[in-house]
């Protein structure tokens, strides 16, 4: 059983509520094992397809707990210990994940919604790279993932005055796909989850690990693993399931295999 967390699954939808609301979520020790155990399962369970993580309360996440920080915290092992394996645990997912931003995400926060495959923000949602504010560098992947995002000169700016930014300024710049009215939050947010989860969850799987991996590649590289990964959708049984719908021009049901 999870006590920073809740974790439940409906429709093949997986559902990681960070659950501190009197700390605005922020982790601890605790909750970043609590979280990463969750996507392990998740990773695992064949009739999950899709993630949505999100938080109770106001927040999304506000970082790192602050009244767990003392004079011998050394913040780097904190990273390889409680945050790098979950930023890692995300990227190699290979279904969907979904950062449900209900309010505001700061610091490790933002850095855990920069981390998932999609964000999808509450008009009340905020975004801020607190990390300056207290002098530390933004971590868990986002200096990584940041500029990638929104390019060079955002991030930099973002990182370095530490100003908070609107939900709506954050879908101006691409940080989020989508802002959502409260009114329509969760019915939007599990309509987006559903869809996902109703994809073809493998060749899903194979799109974010070559996105991932093609930073690094040339073009002669990505061209063999595009040849590679088109090999293995190809076998797939939903790529059969696409094209004899198309052909009987009815709507594919896709099973994730
Ligand atoms: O070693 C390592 O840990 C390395 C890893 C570092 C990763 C990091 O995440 S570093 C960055 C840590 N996070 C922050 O610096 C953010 C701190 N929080 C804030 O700046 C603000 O709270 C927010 C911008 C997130 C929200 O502001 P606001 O005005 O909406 O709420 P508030 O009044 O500031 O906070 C409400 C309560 O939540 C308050 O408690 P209280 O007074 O009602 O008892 C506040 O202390 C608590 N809270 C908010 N953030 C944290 C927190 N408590 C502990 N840790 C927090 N991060």
């Amino acid at each position: 059983m999870f006590e920073t967390i809740k974790f439940d699954v409906n429709d093949q939808v997986a559902w990681l509520m960070l659950n501190r609301p009197d700390k605005l979520n922020a982790f601890t020790e605790q909750m970043n094992k609590e979280i990463t155990e969750a996507l392990k399962n998740a990773a695992r369970d064949p009739e999950i397809r899709c993630i949505v993580i999100t938080g109770e309360g106001r927040a999304f996440c506000a970082g790192e707990d602050l009244g767990g920080i003392g004079e011998e915290t050394n913040h780097g092992e904190i990273l390889r210990k409680r945050y790098n394996p979950m930023v890692k645990q995300l990227a190699e997912i290979e279904k969907p994940v979904i950062a449900a931003v209900n309010g505001v995400a700061a610091g490790a926060g933002m850095s855990l919604a920069l981390a998932c495959d999609f964000r999808l923000a509450s008009e009340k949602a905020s975004f801020v790279e607190a990390f300056i504010h207290i002098g530390l560098i933004p971590d868990s992947g986002n200096l990584y993932y940041l500029p990638r995002l929104v390019g060079q000169a955002k991030a930099l700016e973002l990182a370095i005055l530490g100003e908070k930014i609107s939900a709506e300024e954050a879908k101006n710049i691409g940080l989020v796909t989508k802002v959502i009215t409260e009114e329509d939050w969760q019915t939007e947010v599990t309509a987006f989850a559903k869809k996902l989860a109703q994809m073809p969850t493998k060749a899903i799987g194979l799109i974010k690990r070559y996105l991932n991996e093609g930073w690094k590649l040339t073009l002669d590289e990505m061209l063999e693993k595009e040849a590679n990964g088109q090999r293995v959708a190809g076998l797939t049984n939903d790529h059969k399931e696409g094209v004899a719908a198309f052909l009987g021009k009815r709507r594919p049901v896709f099973t994730g295999n």
